[in-house]
């Protein structure tokens, strides 16, 4: 039972509101108000894109992004923040537009390496050694568009040029099955660790599991972590929720499905999460009905959600569970759970 947990979030989880069908509906946060909303809300890390931690990164040469990241180091030492990994913004560029690093063109695939490059050298000056993978727009909309045997190939390629450019990096895959992509190559957890094996160092690459992505792919979230747990490779969470399968929603913690959201606390618990330097990270948006100054509560509510979990995590009687495995009767142990979650 791992003691502490201590909580991460990204800059762009506090947001105006804007969505595929309308604007901005909140005045946005400057990135220094931003700062001053993780201690108030119970955070002490930050997740960034390489481009929130470096803005307009593309003009710079890569020793002003170096000092530019520097500067952003002290500013969360200032905070009395830490840096918990870094994600190399592959999918708003026009670069991009075909993919990043499975994009059919060689010019295009070059600068998405080089683009990640940028990001660990980011990531060194945070003084950290995560990387996050979200692979946005690697895959198709059509199947003829790409070879997906090629394109397997073409991510081990990357991420092999990531972990020679720099012996410490560890990356962190997180899978997501579709949105932008209809079908994205590395859809689900399996997938992602398959790939881990394939490249030159399967001890630096891993996984960060987001809960809806989970859902997205028709699985349950827990499981998918036990998955990575049993290949240590759950070096990160984006916590969350998701109901059923729509847009991805990034729903306050436990708010769709507690009992799901209750088994992934329990499981993170049970395995000692956090015990080597892991953060329990959070990736949720508010409703675009939000007026602006309640507009942070998802983080504090999705938090609040995982300890309120994690006290009837450790206070289930394990015995009767373990009682209830053992006569093989699951409808009571169903009831059980239940009762649990309704505090009886
Ligand atoms: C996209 C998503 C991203 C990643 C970071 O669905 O979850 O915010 O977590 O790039
Ligand atoms: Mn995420």
């Amino acid at each position: 039972m791992a003691g502490v947990y201590r909580f991460t979030f990204g800059p762009w989880n506090i947001h105006s509101g804007a969505d595929p069908f309308g604007p901005t509906v909140r005045e946005e946060y400057t990135f220094a108000e931003k700062l001053t909303y993780y201690k108030k809300l119970g955070f002490d890390g930050v997740q960034f894109h390489d481009d929130d931690a470096v803005p307009n990164m593309n003009d710079l040469s890569p020793q002003q992004i170096q000092d530019e990241a520097k500067t952003m180091k002290k500013l969360l030492d200032d905070h009395g923040l830490k840096a918990e990994f870094v994600a190399p913004r592959l999918w708003e560029d026009p670069r991009t537009i075909d993919g990043g690093y499975t994009s059919n063109d060689p010019d295009c695939r070059r600068f998405a390496i080089e683009r990640s490059k940028r990001c660990i050298d980011i990531m060194n000056a945070l003084e950290i050694d995560l990387v996050v993978l979200w692979l946005a727009r690697e895959g198709t909309y059509i199947r003829e568009a790409k070879d997906s045997k090629q394109a397997v190939a073409q991510l081990v390629e990357a991420i092999n040029a990531m972990l020679a450019y720099d012996p410490k990096t560890r990356i962190a895959i997180e899978p997501k099955p579709n949105e932008p992509m209809d079908q994205a190559y590395i859809p689900t957890t399996g997938h992602a660790i398959g790939l881990a094996y394939m490249t030159d160092d399967p001890s630096r690459v891993g996984v960060n599991i987001e809960s809806a992505h989970a859902v997205l792919a028709g699985l349950d979230p827990s499981d998918e972590m036990g998955y990575a747990l049993a290949h240590g490779k759950l070096w990160t969470v984006h916590l969350n929720d998701q109901n059923g399968l729509k847009f991805d929603e990034d729903k306050t913690f436990g708010s769709a499905d507690l009992r799901r959201a209750f088994n992934q606390v329990r499981i993170l618990d049970k395995y000692d999460y956090g015990k080597n330097g892991e953060w329990v990270g959070l990736d949720v948006k508010a409703m675009r009905t939000q007026k602006r100054d309640g507009s942070t509560k998802h983080l504090a509510n999705s938090r609040t959600m995982f300890l309120k979990l994690l006290d009837l995590v450790r206070s289930l009687d394990d015995k009767k569970v373990e009682q209830l495995i053992q006569d093989r009767d699951y409808e009571e142990l169903d009831l059980l759970i239940l009762n649990h979650l309704l505090g009886q």
